[in-house]
């Protein structure tokens, strides 16, 4: 039996329902990306305004690229998802009810995506398509434009593939129609996310016609949101839970998260939004602050974590926190490296810390150490190059950073310290594999991986402190292994 409309009263009492009438929830939000963080986040956050505050905010949900499952399965139970909780010992599951249509550009059609897009009555365009989705430089934070799916717009911009093409041509659809735009809105992990979206989506509109371009530089607002609760991808024992949460019913588009949620959103929307305060989002004047704290201290642990626990077999986070000299040097990391570059103002980033570090110890959470490396080109300038650069300005140590960087080299030089092969996976990753072939497992490897200049930049391969540094670590990962590395790096 499927959750629908119809075994929603089947369900455990424990279960918390949509008791609101979803027929008064309206498709006023179109979001790109309905993947496992969506459902646990934002949908959830709607969903509470509508279920304790009278909200009529509801979704269109569409995946351009991949997800076709998860899309197809909405269709099939009248929109409905199960969203659970995992605490170390206790879940916790609502359904959501506020997803109003589902569509997929590949088998609905881009034409049905930019015609939901187009409706007069649609405010705001969220995205969470990872960090790959903006086809952008992380280095410039601007446009890829030698991205294959940027290429496609290019030649055929009325049939958009890519997320900026996609909002470019819905935005030109709005302008020749009339009508007023909307906002657009990243919930991705990377810094000023706003900023990264707006920079993509213009220079995609320029490409087209300046005036479009001017028409959205004077019109659409791109408020940068910090987005956080840890939603590792479900697993097959992860559906069994939710079946039985929800008393033996299937629920495949269902998701389990971590408890905790925030959510801080710049308050710069032109066309409306949703009381998202009354559910406990932050809404701010500038997110920057916030967005570095956690891209820094969050994320840059977890992919620190990611790596070298990766590296040593620990292929869950749970399990490195079982490894103190892991957990010393993550703490070290997030307050000796971390902290002391960020700007964010009255918070006790110790209290941070520590709150970070015990959720990382959620065993019912089983966030794989080789989902958080992936992606690393896109992740490492925000998580950790940032901060290095602060600290060659500041000439203050910086020694964990290195040790991060140096993993990820390892981890994509693609054995493990037990001498298995990685599955690396990487938009990089051709190029990747290219250097890693023609480097020798030594100095020459570092070499050559800092020469990918959309991730390092120029300044850092030719700063001599950073190469340096670096260098001895990956050494050191490639002799003695991630554990002794950590081990003698604590003890510094
Ligand atoms: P996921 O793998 O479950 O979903 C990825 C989504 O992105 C899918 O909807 C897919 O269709 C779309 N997508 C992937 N590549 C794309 C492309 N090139 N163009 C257009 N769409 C594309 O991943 P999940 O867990 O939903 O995470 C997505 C992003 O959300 C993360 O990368 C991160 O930026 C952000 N996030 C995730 C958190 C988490 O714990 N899962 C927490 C905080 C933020
Ligand atoms: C993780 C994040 O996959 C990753 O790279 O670091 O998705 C992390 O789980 C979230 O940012 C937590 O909010």
């Amino acid at each position: 039996m499927r959750l629908s409309n119809q075994t929603l009263s089947q369900l455990p009492k424990e279960v918390v329902v949509p008791t609101y009438d979803r027929s008064k929830i309206k498709t006023k939000i179109v979001h790109l990306g309905f993947g496992a963080f969506h459902r646990a986040h934002q949908a959830v956050f709607a969903d509470v305004l509508a279920e304790e505050h009278d909200s009529d905010w509801g979704y269109c949900e569409v995946n351009l690229i991949g997800g076709e499952a998860q899309i197809q399965d909405l269709k099939e139970q009248d929109c409905l998802f199960s969203v659970c909780e995992m605490s170390y010992d206790n879940w916790n599951t609502r359904v959501v009810g506020v997803a109003k249509e589902a569509l997929h550009a590949d088998i609905d059609g881009i034409q049905k995506v930019l015609d939901v897009m187009t409706r007069p009555e649609i405010a705001i365009v969220s995205i969470t398509v990872t960090e790959k989705g903006y086809c952008y430089l992380p280095s410039t934070a601007s446009i890829d434009t030698n991205n294959p799916l940027i290429s496609h717009d290019i030649a055929n911009p009325h049939a958009p593939k890519s997320v900026p093409g996609v909002i470019v041509e819905a935005l030109r659809l709005r302008k020749e129609q009339g009508l007023k735009p909307f906002t657009v809105m990243s919930c991705d992990n990377m810094p000023e996310n706003g900023h990264v979206t707006r920079n993509v989506v213009l220079a995609l509109a320029k490409q087209r016609d300046p005036n479009l371009a001017q028409w959205i530089e004077d019109n659409v607002t791109f408020p940068s949101t910090m987005v956080d609760r840890i939603v590792p991808a479900a697993t097959p024992e992860t559906m069994v839970k939710i079946k039985k949460q929800l008393g033996g019913i299937d629920d495949p588009a269902g998701i389990a998260g971590e408890p905790f949620r925030q959510w801080v959103i710049e308050d710069n929307f032109v066309a409306g939004r949703p009381q998202w305060q009354k559910a406990g989002a932050e809404l701010v004047g500038d997110v920057l602050p916030y967005e570095e704290m956690k891209l820094r201290m969050l994320n840059g642990s977890h992919s620190f974590f990611a790596y070298l626990g990766y590296l040593a077999g620990y292929l869950h986070i749970d399990e490195c926190m079982q490894d103190p000299n892991y957990v010393k040097a993550a703490r070290h990391l997030m307050l000796n490296e971390q902290a002391t570059t960020l700007r964010v103002k009255d918070v006790d980033l110790s209290a941070y810390a520590d709150s970070l570090l015990d959720r990382y110890r959620n065993t019912g959470l089983k966030h794989r150490t080789w989902q958080i490396a992936m992606d690393g080109t896109l992740k490492l300038p925000q998580r950790m190059l940032d901060s290095i650069r602060y600290h060659l300005a500041d000439n203050t140590s910086f020694d964990c950073l290195a040790l991060g960087v140096a993993a990820w080299m390892r981890y994509v030089s693609g054995v493990d310290d037990a001498g298995n092969s990685i599955d690396v996976s990487d938009p990089s990753i051709s190029k990747i594999k290219e250097l890693v072939a023609n480097s020798a497992d030594d100095e020459n490897r570092v070499k050559a991986l800092l020469s990918l200049t959309h991730v390092f930049g120029n300044e850092l391969a030719n700063n001599p402190l950073f190469v340096e540094k670096v260098t001895t670590a990956y050494l050191s990962l490639r002799d003695v292994g991630a554990k002794k590395t950590v081990e003698k790096l604590i003890q510094l």
